[in-house]
């Protein structure tokens, strides 16, 4: 029997009604995994490319059946059907899905990197990891996420 995995997924929105793409993405997840904690939605101010509207961010945590690059399919399947398009790095998106933790895997190859190699230094990710999931250990640094968050600014996150 194949096993369940226990994975975080963190959204992101600045295009268009973002609450409601929140909300529409959950809706598209729950086809092939579980819904198990949801974190508040926070307001952020847009990291790296700055002459953007402010985000919408999320994490959640869900399980699965799906293998992760499966999962990353099914993620990016979901962005596209939401009508993402890549037009600038960093830059403004309906929807964002980015896997952070696969369980404690640790996965390096060009298209598929976890824990999401971003995620340290990332206010927008790890406040609202750190209230759903303050203690899981980042499986490559060794670290809990209330300790990575202690070394982040977190400047204009908004819990809403
Ligand atoms: N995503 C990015 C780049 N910058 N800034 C915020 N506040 N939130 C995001 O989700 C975000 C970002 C690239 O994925
Ligand atoms: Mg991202
Ligand atoms: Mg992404």
């Amino acid at each position: 029997m194949r096993k369940t995995e226990t994975v975080f997924i963190a959204l992101g929105t600045n295009v268009g009604d973002c609450a409601a793409n929140l909300q529409t993405a959950k809706a598209l997840l729950r086809r092939k995994v579980a819904i198990l904690q949801a974190s508040s939605v926070y307001r952020t101010p847009p990291w790296g490319y700055t002459q953007q509207p402010d985000f919408l961010n999320q994490v959640i945590e869900v399980s699965t059946w799906l293998q992760p690059r499966a999962l990353l399919r099914f993620l990016k399947r979901i962005e596209k059907k939401m009508g993402r398009e890549k037009l600038i790095l960093n830059g403004p998106r309906v929807i964002d899905l980015d896997i952070i933790f696969y369980g404690s895997r640790v996965l390096t190859s060009l298209d598929l990197q976890i824990p999401h190699p971003r995620m340290v230094g990332r206010a927008f990710v790890l406040v609202p990891l750190n209230e759903i999931a303050p203690d899981v250990i980042h499986p490559g640094l060794g670290i809990s996420v209330q300790e990575m968050l202690t070394t982040v600014d977190t400047t204009g996150v908004i819990r809403l």
